[in-house]
């Protein structure tokens, strides 16, 4: 991915139409977000310059765009406090792994069997975690989210990681994100001013920033649209393809709990990075695998708030690459959580394992 953040603000045109300018301020005195408008953000000059000079974007267009973006008040509160930051593991725990979710998601794996099927084969990747993810991300395609994607973006890269919390390895990445929306939305004949999304600007049934949408999404059902939007066979396919894609591994184990009887090092724990020890390493540290596993996978070891004192877990390899779609820990392993009971009651009721 490229960089297009420019010193310069060369190019940078300032004037908008009577018209537009009075109907953003309509549309802006009927919103509750604030009134601001993009496209005369000191930050825009140089992403219209890219829109324009890397992809052939016309001037006006982009800047019209940027000039309905509307600064989210709400995303930067909820930004401030996302509920992997916010909650500790047992109370993360009960939004994700419920009975509720694990039905839901039984239906959905009922409901589009073939397909998991198919992409199991094609992809190697376990139809419980695919499920999983979707169920995790949207509640199975029931909360795709309700911002406007470019204004997460615009106010995520152009004032949040800008002002707020200032990161330019952020504001950069949703900069990037602001480029492959308008580059997607073109690509499908979309307009970008109605494509919807979370706060942070994931899209779809299985929530792909724009420049996963443009990498990974994939049409599974062969009608010429990768459509992750409203498409349930087109989301697994897609959430099949990013996980091979970063690296899982077929019918390998993702994590298992342990039990550890001194204080543990600091070192390594919870660190959602491609894991270099082995679980030999971790068991001479003093850890307790409950299952056994080859001694020389690879591992990492976490550790949850529970409601009473902290449990102790190895990651294994394929936890990390579950980790590549959201690197916190609690989010991977709330989705292996609810795979691991979504695949209890198969077992359950099949009697097939
Ligand atoms: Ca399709």
């Amino acid at each position: 991915m490229k960089n297009f953040i420019r010193t310069t603000l060369t190019g940078r045109a300032t004037l908008l139409s009577a018209t537009l300018v009075a109907t953003t301020f309509l549309a802006s005195v009927f919103s509750t977000a604030s009134l601001a408008d993009y496209s005369e953000h000191p930050e825009a000059g140089a992403f219209v310059d890219t829109m324009v000079d890397d992809h052939q974007f016309d001037r006006q267009q982009v800047l019209t765009w940027l000039a309905y973006a509307q600064h989210q008040k709400s995303i930067v509160k909820a930004m401030s406090r996302p509920a992997e930051k916010a909650k500790p593991w047992h109370e993360y725990r009960k939004i994700f792994v419920t009975e509720t979710r694990a039905n839901r998601g039984l239906e959905f794996w009922k409901e589009n069997r073939a397909t998991l099927e198919k992409a199991e084969l094609e992809f190697g990747v376990d139809a419980a975690i695919i499920v999983s993810i979707i169920g995790v991300e949207t509640n199975y395609g029931r909360n795709t989210g309700s911002y406007k994607v470019i204004d997460a973006l615009t106010t995520l890269a152009f004032d949040y990681y800008t002002y707020t919390e200032k990161r330019e390895s952020r504001k950069r990445f949703f900069t990037i994100q602001l480029e492959n929306l308008l580059l997607l939305a073109r690509e499908q004949n979309q307009d970008p001013l109605e494509l919807k999304g979370s706060y942070a600007g994931a899209m779809g049934w299985g929530q792909f920033m724009p420049n996963s949408y443009r990498d990974y999404a994939v049409d599974y059902d062969g009608d010429g649209f990768a459509d992750i939007w409203t498409n349930p066979t087109d989301a697994i396919g897609s959430v099949a393809n990013y996980f091979t894609k970063h690296g899982w591994k077929k019918d390998q184990p993702v994590a298992t709990r342990a039990y550890i009887e001194t204080t543990p090092s600091k070192e390594g724990l919870n660190k959602m990075k491609r894991p270099t020890a082995t679980l030999g390493d971790l068991i001479a540290q003093g850890y307790k695998p409950v299952e056994e596993f080859a001694p020389d996978s690879k591992a990492f070891p976490m550790s949850f708030k529970a409601k009473y004192g902290t449990e102790y877990w190895i990651g294994l390899h394929n936890f990390y690459v579950i980790g590549r779609y959201n690197p916190r820990t609690k989010y991977a392993m709330a989705v292996y959580q609810l795979s691991e009971l979504m695949r209890n009651r198969i077992c359950e009721s099949d009697q097939n394992c």
